[in-house]
C-alpha cells in the first residue's frame, strides 16, 4: 500500500489535513466527478484520514487532485467525520499555507483550486497571512421562521438562508451566549435548527441540504464586528469564524444594504480567533467574498493502516 503523507495545519484554530500523497484514483475529469466517484467508492478512506482514532470531529481533510479546469493550479476535495465538504475556507486558507510549507507555492503567487462547486483562489501573502477569494455567495431567503422544541420548550427562531460554498443557515435573534462556556447548549439548539430544517423540507435554492448553523452575536474583540458559532455537518463547531460562513454573512449583510463593496467585514469565532472579509463585487446578485486569515503548521506524517487494526479505518460517528 501507498504511504499516506499528510500535513496538518490550523486555520485561526480550526484544523486541516491535506493529504499530500497516497490519496485514492478517482479517475479524473471534473472535480465535481472525482468528489462522486470519492464518496461512492473510498468513504473507508474518508473515515480513516479524519476520524479517531486518528483524527478527531473538528479534522477537515482535504484531497489533492488533478483539476480539469486548465486554469486551476489542482484540484481539492474537502472532507469531515460525516462526509464531503462542498468548499471549505478555513481549508482553503490551510492548503495555500501547506503547499507554501512544502515550497510548492510562495507568497505573493495566486494558486486557483479547482473544487466541486467552482474555483477558489488563494494568495499567500508576506505577512504570512492567505486571502482567499471564494465563491460567488448570495442571500437566497430572508427571515424564515423555523420551529422546534429546545430543553423542553417550543421555539421559534428567524433566520436567513445562504450560500457561501456550503448552505448555512444564520440567525442573530436566538437569545443565547455566545461562549465557549456555553458550547454544549449552542451546539444542541443549533442541531436543533439543523434537524427542524430538514424535517420541514426547508432547503436551499438549489435544492441543497442546509447543514450549516451559523448563530451571530456581539464580538468580544475591539476589533471585530460580530462573534459566531457555527455548527457543522458533522456536529462538530467550528473553532475558525468559518470561511464560507462568513462569505455567507457578508452576502446576506450586502441583501440587507447593510455592507457596501470594499468595507471589512471582521468576524470573530468563537473561541476568539478572526477573518477578515469585503466583498470584491456584486455580479448577477452573488457577491464575490474576499476572506484573509492565518494558518499555522502542527505536523507532518505518515499515516499508517494496520491490516489487523479492526478500526484502520476510522471509527464512524
Ligand atoms: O471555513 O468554510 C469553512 C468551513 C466549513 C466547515 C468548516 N470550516
Amino acid at each position: 500500500m501507498i504511504p499516506i503523507k499528510v500535513v496538518d495545519s490550523h486555520t485561526e484554530g480550526e484544523p486541516t489535513r491535506v493529504v499530500v500523497k497516497g490519496g485514492p484514483d478517482l479517475g479524473g475529469g471534473a472535480v465535481a466527478a472525482q468528489a462522486a466517484v470519492f464518496r461512492e467508492r473510498f468513504d473507508w478512506f474518508r473515515s480513516a484520514v479524519v476520524n479517531e482514532p486518528r483524527g478527531c470531529d473538528a479534522l477537515v481533510g482535504a484531497l489533492v487532485v488533478p483539476a480539469a479546469d486548465p486554469a486551476a493550479t489542482c484540484g481539492v476535495i474537502f472532507f469531515n467525520n460525516v462526509g464531503l465538504l462542498n468548499a471549505c475556507g478555513h481549508g482553503t486558507i490551510g492548503l495555500a499555507a501547506t503547499l507554501v510549507h512544502l515550497g510548492r507555492a510562495a507568497p505573493g503567487d495566486t494558486l486557483t483550486f479547482e473544487t466541486p462547486v467552482g474555483l477558489v483562489r488563494a494568495t499567500p501573502l508576506a505577512d504570512g497571512e492567505v486571502e482567499i477569494r471564494n465563491v460567488p455567495s448570495r442571500r437566497s431567503r430572508a427571515d424564515v421562521a423555523v420551529s422546534f422544541m429546545f430543553e423542553g420548550a417550543s421555539c421559534t427562531v428567524r433566520g436567513d438562508i445562504a450560500w457561501g460554498g456550503n448552505w448555512f443557515f444564520l440567525a442573530s435573534d436566538h437569545g443565547l451566549d455566545l461562549s465557549l462556556a456555553n458550547l454544549d447548549r449552542l451546539t444542541a439548539f443549533s442541531w436543533a435548527i439543523r434537524q427542524a430544517l430538514e424535517s420541514s423540507g426547508i432547503r436551499g435554492d438549489d435544492g441543497g441540504v442546509i447543514d450549516h448553523v451559523e448563530l451571530f452575536g456581539p464580538p468580544s474583540r475591539d476589533d471585530c464586528d460580530s462573534r459566531n458559532f457555527v455548527l457543522c455537518p458533522g456536529k462538530a463547531y467550528d473553532r475558525s469564524p468559518c470561511g464560507t460562513g462568513t462569505s455567507a454573512k457578508m452576502a446576506c449583510l450586502h441583501a440587507a444594504g447593510q455592507l457596501r463593496i470594499g468595507e471589512p467585514w471582521r468576524q470573530e469565532s468563537i473561541i476568539g480567533s478572526r477573518f477578515t472579509g469585503t466583498i470584491a463585487a456584486v455580479e448577477r446578485g452573488n457577491v464575490l467574498p474576499v476572506i484573509r486569515g492565518s494558518a499555522f503548521i502542527t505536523a507532518h506524517a505518515t499515516l499508517h493502516l494496520d491490516p489487523r487494526d479492526p478500526f484502520r479505518h476510522g471509527i464512524k460517528p
